[in-house]
């Protein structure tokens, strides 16, 4: 029998593809005028009011959360897609989290601001959560922290923390990834854009997996007692979570908007291939 293979192939400038393909997340928003999820459904609703700046890092738009207003997004648990990490009734206790944020204040001495949790601040609430914070045990010093729960979330870890090699600023964008094992493993990985550098941490959590919980998903915020508080300032861009393990170089590629199957750096090859 003759077989033949036909092999052709089309290369892709990767000029024409410098954005991420995200169809493998969980979740990802691009806060062009919504805070709709592209690709898992799990689209908050409004918490305040939201805008929407040209200032941006993907996109034509980024959010613009004001901290005068509590401005944020939520999404209930109970609403949340079956893979979403810290869902209760589930055992997804593995993730990776992305987003480009641009602070337009920074926390005083002692307070912090959250880029996203799932998280509630009292018993039976604490899954994760990734935040700025400005602290007085170490001279005022702007830090970013990943804070985990355990215990059915009555409990949370000592929070892992990053103290970057340049002081971080107001009105500047940072590229701040974290990921998290079911063994309790951690990396905090931070791109400074304005000083081009990462600084990277790792360790792991005495404790163990992240519980989850029934508490809600918040961007901008956590879950108080009462309402929400620790709410961010500024601006938030292409955020992102995956139910799996990022690489530091994977999370090089979506600061570079390269990550994703059919994008990368340099020129990209389809093939199709056909046996006769
Ligand atoms: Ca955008
Ligand atoms: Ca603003
Ligand atoms: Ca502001």
């Amino acid at each position: 029998m003759k077989r033949r293979i036909v092999v052709l192939v089309l290369v892709l400038s990767s000029a024409c593809f410098a954005a991420n393909d995200f169809s493998d997340a969980v979740a990802f928003y691009d806060f062009e005028d919504d805070l709709v999820d592209a690709v898992g459904g799990n689209n908050l609703a409004d918490v305040g009011t939201p805008a929407y700046s040209t200032t941006h890092k993907e996109g034509s738009k980024s959010v613009d959360l004001e901290l005068t207003d509590s401005d944020g997004g939520s999404l209930a648990n109970a609403s949340l897609s079956a893979d979403f990490p810290g869902k209760s009734g589930t055992s997804n206790t593995t993730m990776s989290f992305c987003a480009w944020v641009h602070p337009e204040t920074l926390p005083p001495s002692k307070s912090a601001m959250a880029i996203a949790s799932k998280y509630k601040a009292s018993a039976g609430g604490r899954s994760w959560m990734i935040r700025l914070f400005c602290d007085n045990a170490d001279a005022d010093t702007q830090k970013w922290e990943l804070w985990k729960g355990y215990n059915s979330g009555d409990s949370y870890d000592t929070p892992a923390a990053l103290s970057p090699s340049h002081a971080i600023s107001a009105n500047q964008w940072y590229h701040v990834t974290f990921t998290l094992s079911s063994a309790g493993a951690w990396v905090i990985s931070v791109y400074d854009d304005t000083n081009a550098t990462r600084d990277t941490a790792s360790g792991t959590f005495a404790n163990g997996a992240m519980s989850v919980s029934t508490t809600q998903f918040l961007v901008g915020a956590r879950t108080a007692t009462v309402g929400n508080d620790i709410y961010w300032d500024g601006l938030i861009d292409e955020l992102v979570v995956f139910d799996r393990v990022l690489s530091v170089a994977e999370m090089n590629q979506v600061a570079a908007g390269t990550y994703g199957s059919l994008s990368g750096s340099g020129p990209r090859y389809y093939y199709r291939m056909m046996l006769q």
